[in-house]
C-alpha cells in the first residue's frame, strides 16, 4: 500500500481488554475502518468452502496464533476492498471525509502479536502509524471475557482457553508491543476503568497524532 495513502494504527491489548469496544467508538467518531485480526479469522472459518476453516478453529481455542500467511492474507483483502468500496460512516465523523480523496483509515485490531507478523507486515503491507495498548490485569480481563461468554458464542470464551490465551499474550505478543515501544511507537492506555473513561484517554492520543 501507498503509505500516503493509507494510515494503519495497531490495537493491541490482552484479551477482553477492551480493543473491539474502543474500536467501536473510534469508527463512529471519526470514520477509520476497523478490521479486527480475530474477526477475520472467525469469518474465514465459517465461509463455506474455505480450506483453513478446521485450522483456524483449533487454533483460536487453542490460544495460539494462526499462520501469519493466512491472517495477513486476509488483512491485505479487507483493507484494499476498504479503500476500493468506502465504508460509510455517520453524519459528523470527523475524518470520514478522507476516504473520499482515495486516503485510507485503518485500526488492525488484535494483530500483530507475534514478532513475525509485524516484521512481514511492516515490510510488504505497510507500517503503522502508532500503537494504541490497551493495559489491564489479567483478573479484569478473566471477569469480562466469563461475563461475555455468557452471550459471545465464542469457542475461545471459556476459562480453559482463556487461560491459553494469556499466556500466549504474555510469551508472543508482549514482545511485539516492547518492540514497538522501544521504536517510540506505543501509547499505552489504561484500560481498567469504565468504557468511557478509557474512550476519553483514547481520542486525546488520536487527536495528538492524526488529522
Ligand atoms: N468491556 C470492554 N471494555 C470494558 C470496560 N472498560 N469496562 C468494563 N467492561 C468492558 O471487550 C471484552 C468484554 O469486556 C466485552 O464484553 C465488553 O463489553 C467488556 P472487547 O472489546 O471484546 O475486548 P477485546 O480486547 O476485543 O477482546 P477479544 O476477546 O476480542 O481479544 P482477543 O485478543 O483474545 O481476541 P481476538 O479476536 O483478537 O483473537 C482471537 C484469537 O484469534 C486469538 O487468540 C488467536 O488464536 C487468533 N488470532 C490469530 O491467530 N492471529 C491474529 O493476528 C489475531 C488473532
Ligand atoms: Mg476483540
Amino acid at each position: 500500500f501507498d503509505k500516503a495513502r493509507v494510515t494503519v494504527i495497531f490495537v493491541l491489548g490482552g484479551p477482553g481488554a477492551g480493543k473491539g469496544t474502543q474500536c467501536e467508538k473510534l469508527v463512529q467518531d471519526y470514520g477509520f475502518a476497523h478490521f479486527s485480526a480475530g474477526d477475520l479469522l472467525r469469518a474465514e472459518q465459517n465461509r463455506p468452502g474455505s480450506t483453513f476453516g478446521a485450522m483456524i478453529s483449533e487454533y483460536i481455542r487453542e490460544g495460539k496464533i494462526v499462520p501469519m500467511e493466512v491472517t495477513i492474507k486476509l488483512l491485505e483483502n479487507a483493507m484494499r476492498d476498504a479503500l476500493l468500496h468506502p465504508p460509510s460512516f455517520p453524519e459528523g465523523s470527523t475524518l470520514a471525509e478522507s476516504w473520499k480523496d482515495g486516503k485510507g483509515l485503518f485500526l488492525i485490531d488484535g494483530f500483530p502479536r507475534k514478532m513475525d507478523q509485524a516484521i512481514k507486515f511492516d515490510e510488504s503491507v505497510c507500517e503503522s502509524s502508532f500503537v494504541l495498548f490497551f493495559s489491564t490485569t489479567e483478573e479484569v480481563m478473566l471477569e469480562r471475557l466469563m461475563e461475555r461468554s455468557k452471550t459471545s458464542g465464542r469457542e475461545d470464551d471459556n476459562r480453559e482457553s482463556i487461560v491459553k490465551r494469556f499466556r500466549t499474550f504474555v510469551e508472543t505478543s508482549m514482545p511485539v508491543v516492547d518492540y514497538y515501544r522501544q521504536r517510540g511507537k506505543v501509547v499505552e492506555i489504561e484500560a481498567s476503568p469504565p468504557v468511557n473513561v478509557v474512550y476519553a484517554n483514547v481520542r486525546v492520543a488520536i487527536d495528538q497524532r492524526v488529522g
